[in-house]
């Protein structure tokens, strides 16, 4: 700590391992916690929020309630993880499953006193929210394509091994929810040795992503640390090409911020991937920014130190030399949806998730239509970084009786999507998120529904345009290496960002500042005439506005205004 630490750094060291006043702040009859201990419910995966919707209306107090987000390491669910995840969602929280774009799931709406019962009842299904959130390693992603070969399974293991070495060590998360008898002394224990994170953890959020050769679901150039796996003709794993300093989020107003893709670092056998991811981050925890949070995601170090000066720290830390980076060749958007063989002779079924969230509606009871799958057919589960769902391990004569399901529970089958729908992701945003500045996930799918007629007008429609949208520049959806992203930047004004490439490569740029939601539709039309006239026959989108130079070079994030 120096004096010019930031606040969140003073709280989190006289926190006592993120026990803080947790545990006597939960008993103190209020429905919500103070601005010091919201800062470390964090690390245990909780949000405090309020229903921004209520805050217009005069007179009437904030309505108090919590976002829990489950860690689930590369997307993977038993049947009866996920079936939990059903049920309290209805008990506990709002009645919907919202899947998110780091393969997790979370719940809204939440009241106070049903914190430990909701995660006290998720634990009991072996399911932890501690490190969803807060300045440690997030939930690591992985390809959820269960290709059911023996590598599937180990690079599955791997996102499992990554995530629970780098989990925190403190039993704080434990004694306050799970074993509450503990939680009035938890503040007389001794605060746990924390070997990677000591008692300031990292000064940021940290992400980890891991992707299949060839399949860049994951976005594997937008995390801290990204992982493409090199397999050999045997199907084994032989090791792993790391990438350093990806990264989304920015602010309209702070130029120090950007989004930023990560660089190719490395090439690691598999062996020693864990080593040396863990002394990744330990540099990232020695160095990182902890007086400006908004200049202390990892990007920033990269961005400022280069790969040669991180790579040498790095190394002398091994105490060995890195072999480089293997070229990774074409990468694919992958979003496995539909049925899809499995190595082992079963199936799997992707089903796409509109903005990943699960619940029923008078027309489609996606919730209900699920449950009574998994639950008949229990079939096992993964969550895919596209907010979408993919039930796996079902053997051919299941599959009938699944479509016949499918059918009756009107779930819509993803060749009857768009690809303008299936590849499109947006955030929550309003009303739940206490940073959103527009709306996002209430209004994408109409803008995906006239999206949809331009595009067939125009004869578009089988092309792969992907479209995101954020209700602010954190960038949740990743709405910046999409074709097209829309992010909030006031109250129903969007910035439009044009010419992301699918396989993630190419951050898009700045097309045009604050325009009006109801006038986003006739903007993206423009261009996507201007694309249908003058491309080369198969041609992407993205490529031919780096092409053509669509975007001004001059047209810097700044002049969209403020
Ligand atoms: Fe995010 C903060 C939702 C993925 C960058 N994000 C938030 C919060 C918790 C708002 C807050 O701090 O109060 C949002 C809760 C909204 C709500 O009501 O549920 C929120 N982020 C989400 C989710 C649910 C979006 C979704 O549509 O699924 C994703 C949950 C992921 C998970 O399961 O762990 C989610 N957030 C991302 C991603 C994408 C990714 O990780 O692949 C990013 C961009 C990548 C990155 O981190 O650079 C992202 N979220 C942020 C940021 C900006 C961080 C930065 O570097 O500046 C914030 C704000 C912050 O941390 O200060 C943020
Ligand atoms: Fe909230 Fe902004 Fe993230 Fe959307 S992008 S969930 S508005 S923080």
């Amino acid at each position: 700590m120096t004096k010019k630490s930031s606040k969140v750094e003073l709280i989190k060291e006289e926190s006592g391992n993120l026990r803080g006043d947790l545990a006597t702040q939960l008993h103190n009859g209020q429905n919500y916690f103070d601005k010091n201990a919201i800062q470390i419910l964090k690390f245990h995966g909780i949000y405090q929020q309020d229903d921004r919707d209520l805050r217009r209306i005069k007179g009437r107090d904030k309505e108090w309630s919590f976002m829990i987000r489950s860690r689930i390491p590369g997307g993977g669910l038993t049947a009866t993880q996920y079936l939990a995840h059903d049920r309290l969602a209805d008990t506990y929280a709002n009645g919907t499953i919202r899947l998110t774009t780091r393969q997790t799931i979370q719940f809204h709406g939440v009241v106070r006193g049903d914190l430990s019962s909701t995660l006290r009842e998720l634990h009991d299904e072996m399911i932890i929210a501690l490190g969803a959130c807060g300045d440690i390693v997030r939930n690591v992603m992985c390809c959820p394509a269960p290709a059911g070969s023996r590598t599937d399974h180990v690079i599955q293991e791997y996102a499992q091994k990554l995530s629970d070495h780098l989990l925190p060590r403190s039993k704080a998360y434990y004694e306050i929810w799970i074993d509450g008898e503990k939680a009035g002394s938890s503040q007389q224990n001794d605060p746990e040795h924390e070997p990677l994170y000591g008692k300031n953890y990292l000064p940021r959020k940290f992400k980890i992503g891991i992707a299949w050769p060839g399949d860049n679901c994951v976005d594997v150039f937008t995390h801290d640390i990204g992982l493409v796996a090199t397999i050999n003709d045997h199907d084994e794993l032989q090791g792993f090409t790391i990438l350093v300093g990806g990264g989304m989020g920015m602010n309209h107003k702070k130029k120090e911020t950007f989004p930023r893709l990560a660089d190719p670092l490395a090439w690691v056998p598999h062996e020693e991937v864990i080593d040396v991811v863990t002394h990744i981050v330990a540099i990232q925890r020695d160095y990182g920014d902890r007086e400006n949070r908004k200049h202390a995601r990892f990007k920033y170090l990269i961005d400022e130190w280069g790969i040669p000066k991180f790579k040498k720290e790095l190394e002398d830390r091994l105490g060995y030399r890195l072999a480089p980076p293997l070229d990774l060749g074409d990468m694919r958007p992958e979003l496995h949806l539909g049925w899809n063989r499995q190595a082992d002779g079963r199936w799997y079924l992707g089903i796409s998730v509109e903005n990943g969230r699960i619940k029923d509606t008078p027309e489609i009871r996606l919730k209900t239509g699920l449950r009574e799958i998994i639950r008949r057919f229990g079939t096992d589960v993964r969550l895919t970084p596209n907010q979408d769902i993919l039930l796996t391990n079902i053997s051919e004569e299941d599959q009938h009786a699944i479509e016949q399901m499918i059918r009756e529970h009107n779930i819509p089958h993803d060749y009857t999507l768009s690809n303008a729908r299936r590849y499109s992701m947006a955030c929550p945003a309003l009303p739940t998120c206490g940073l959103a500045v527009a709306e996002s996930e209430r209004v994408f799918p109409g803008i995906i529904r006239e999206l949809e007629q331009v595009l067939e007008e125009l004869g578009l429609d089988k092309e792969v345009i992907t479209f995101r949208m954020t209700g602010c520049p954190n960038g949740c959806a990743r709405p910046y290496v999409a074709d097209i992203g829309f992010v909030g930047h006031s109250m129903n004004k969007y910035d439009i960002f044009i010419g992301g490439d699918p396989a993630g490569r190419r951050l898009n740029s700045l097309y045009r500042g604050l325009v009006p939601l109801e006038e986003l539709v006739e903007t993206v039309k423009t261009l996507l005439v201007q694309y249908q006239n003058e491309r080369y026959e198969g041609e992407k989108f993205g490529d031919y506005v780096a092409r053509v130079n669509l975007v001004d070079e001059t047209n810097q994030i700044s002049e969209a205004g403020s």
